[in-house]
């Protein structure tokens, strides 16, 4: 064991080569630490097996919160009455950003509320943290000085992605005893470590075993490795369309006139009340491949152009006549209109706002009627593929419509962004994935399950005779479920899980890998098998998220704005040209779009729509993978994908 007490003497520890500045000793008078420990394993007491003994707890209100020793099963309990607390660890790890470490804990929890709100406000669940810290025992953020690689998924390309939060184990709900581990790999920059545990809301935890190690779990290969691909089509600008004062982040494309040519329809946007929930359509915009507008609803502006959420517009055959309509929200009406001339061909209210569970960013109730937010098609009565849709607010309420607007039923949880909506039981008609709950086709709870925070992405897939269903949580974590029963098999605390993307990767592996990448709070991408095994981790770094059919053969790559890379991270296809100007980041989708059936890659911002194709043609049967390209919209890299 190495350890001393900064106070004492730095130098003979080896921990710091000068006394700590005056402010660093001002912070650790509030609790964090006067203790260095230099082997994770040897942090005394970190699993709770003499009790508190080196932890420090604080709360919010008094009378809220009780701590006990669990006598019977080891570690201890924790019961919490409303309010949130802080068990903080006292000794700091020395640590370096070149380790990578393993943190797992035995944890039990049973909560009487099913809360959450991103400003902590009321959420009932816990959490143990990492902190990584600088020299100066400050929280170091995620900073980047520029964008050089992939894509993060959500296109915002900014430069700060917070405070590093990916060690971070978070829990809620109820939970019988479950081993619970994160693996990571410290921010550059990162002296210390410093552990806590949180949590808020009313319920019991039970916590022991809380390790610390320095190791990378068995089975995990790690960073870039040589490509698995022998040979790839070079990529050709096939069309490149200067775009105008209409141009919108958010595409969604199909039909409009029948002509086996896909057109463009952009949405533009305004934010009209707090946070990131009130938003409304300002103008659609139909382009065609050769950049003339064929229609346009509403204002365009191109101070309009960003947006951080999916919007309220789906491209759809709804009536059979071989040339798809466009749906969409305007000025709190659902819009059917025609894909040629855009003249409003049915029309509705839209749903009334209600509250909910007040999930997220809490009720969204301040207009009468909700501006929407994402459409998804769907086929619930077996009349086919989109003859039926979801339509939703951002977190908390979907509601169900035939596609002549009437509403078949609705929905109130803690909601992906984009549900997902699949045959779960092999019936003709759609189950919806809510994010927190499995629907039948009529709108009845096959089963529910409560996980930290909200579900980002998520996929499904046959494999072993099983339906497996993967999702991504923000800060939640990566999770394999049991698709019909609802039950996690496996889990993979790794940060702000944010995208999946399922496909045949490595051509040398003859089975379908999963892809997974988290954002804000660290850049990592890894993979996974199709048992929900971690196999492969590359930190600080994301490349290409949306799988493209580019070769042909059953093999997929990954599209970023730069190029195609597989799924380790190596760029195998640069893209000609390609150059974007765009402030926000540029947005990329696949869309068959001409040649032969293979994917060609859409890559847009403000100024201008670049198609990318292959510049050779495929010879023999072309592989066309199962996924409702229909639904792919902004979030809808994973939960297109169905299989
Ligand atoms: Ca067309
Ligand atoms: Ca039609
Ligand atoms: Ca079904
Ligand atoms: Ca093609």
């Amino acid at each position: 064991m190495s350890f001393s007490s900064i106070d004492d003497n730095p130098q003979s520890a080896g921990v710091a080569s000068r006394a700590p500045p005056r402010e660093v000793r001002g912070k650790r008078t509030r609790g964090t630490s006067s203790l260095v420990f230099d082997l994770p394993e040897k942090l005394p007491n970190l699993g709770f097996e003499d009790g508190f003994l080196y932890w420090v707890c604080d709360f919010e209100k008094p009378g809220t919160l009780s701590l006990g020793i669990n006598r019977e099963g080891g570690g201890i309990r924790i019961i919490g009455h409303g309010g949130s607390w802080e068990l903080r660890y006292k000794p700091l790890l020395r640590a370096s950003g070149m380790e990578h470490y393993v943190l797992e804990a035995k944890v039990k929890c049973n909560f009487v509320d099913r809360r959450f709100t991103f400003s902590g406000a009321g959420s009932a669940f816990a959490s143990i943290n990492v902190m990584a810290l600088d020299e100066d025992l400050n929280p170091i953020r995620v900073r980047f000085s520029r964008w050089t690689f992939g894509d993060p998924g959500e296109p915002f390309l900014r430069e700060d992605l917070g405070i590093w939060s990916c060690g971070n184990i978070s829990f809620c709900g109820s939970l019988g005893w479950r081993h619970l581990y994160s693996f990571f790999k410290p921010p550059r920059g990162t002296k210390y470590l410093s552990l806590s545990v949180r949590g808020g809301g009313r319920g019991e935890v039970y916590i022991k075993g809380l390790r610390l190690s320095r190791r990378i779990p068995n089975g995990v290969r790690l960073n870039v490795r040589p490509t698995p691909f022998k040979s790839v089509p070079q990529a050709l600008l096939y069309k490149r369309i200067p775009l105008g004062d209409y141009a919108g982040k958010f595409l969604r494309i199909g039909d409009l006139n029948g002509d086996g040519r896909p057109e463009f329809v952009f949405a533009q946007n305004e934010r009209i009340g707090p946070g990131d929930i009130y938003k409304h359509i300002t103008c659609i915009t139909a382009v065609d491949l050769e950049g003339n507008i064929l229609w346009q609803r509403g204002r365009p502006d191109l101070r309009n152009y960003e947006v951080t959420s999916d919007l309220p517009v789906g491209v759809m055959d709804l009536n059979g006549d071989g040339k798809d309509e466009v749906i969409c929200c305007m000025n709190f009406e659902i819009l059917v209109l025609d894909g040629i001339t855009g003249e409003i061909v049915r029309r509705k209210p839209t749903p009334k706002s209600r509250e909910g569970g007040g999930y997220c960013e809490g009720p969204e109730t301040l207009f009468e009627r909700i501006t929407g937010d994402c459409i998804v098609f769907c086929n619930l009565r077996g009349q086919g593929e989109g003859r039926d849709f979801i339509l939703k607010d951002r977190y908390n309420n979907l509601w169900a419509y035939t596609a002549d607007l009437d509403e078949l039923w609705s929905y109130s949880g803690k909601l992906i962004h984009s549900p997902l909506v699949y045959d779960f039981d092999g019936d003709g008609r759609d189950e919806v994935f809510t994010g927190d709950a499995l629907l039948d086709d009529s709108g009845r709870v096959l089963w529910t399950i409560d996980l930290y925070d909200h579900c980002d992405s998520a996929v499904v897939y046959e494999h072993r005779g099983m339906l497996i269903l993967a999702l991504a949580h923000q800060n939640g974590g990566f999770y394999f479920l049991d698709a019909l029963r609802g039950e996690v098999l496996k889990e993979h605390h790794l940060g702000h899980a944010q995208v999946l993307s399922l496909g045949r990767f490595d051509p040398s592996v003859n089975e379908r890998l999963i892809c997974a990448q988290t954002y804000w709070g660290g850049l990592n991408q890894f993979l996974f098998d199709l048992d929900g095994n971690l196999i492969h981790a590359s930190f600080e770094k994301v490349f290409g998220w949306v799988p493209v059919n580019w070769i042909g053969d059953g093999t997929e790559l990954l599209a970023s704005p730069r190029g195609l890379y597989d799924c380790y991270g190596n760029l195998l296809i640069e893209f000609p040209d390609s150059y974007t100007r765009s402030k926000w980041g540029a947005k990329v989708f696949v869309w068959d779009v001409g040649n032969d059936p293979r994917d060609e890659v859409l890559v847009w911002d403000e100024y201008y729509l670049t198609i990318y194709t292959q510049a050779e043609r495929a010879k023999g049967e072309v592989y066309r993978p199962k996924r409702r390209l229909y639904n792919q919209t902004f979030y809808g890299n994973g939960n297109f994908v169905s299989l």
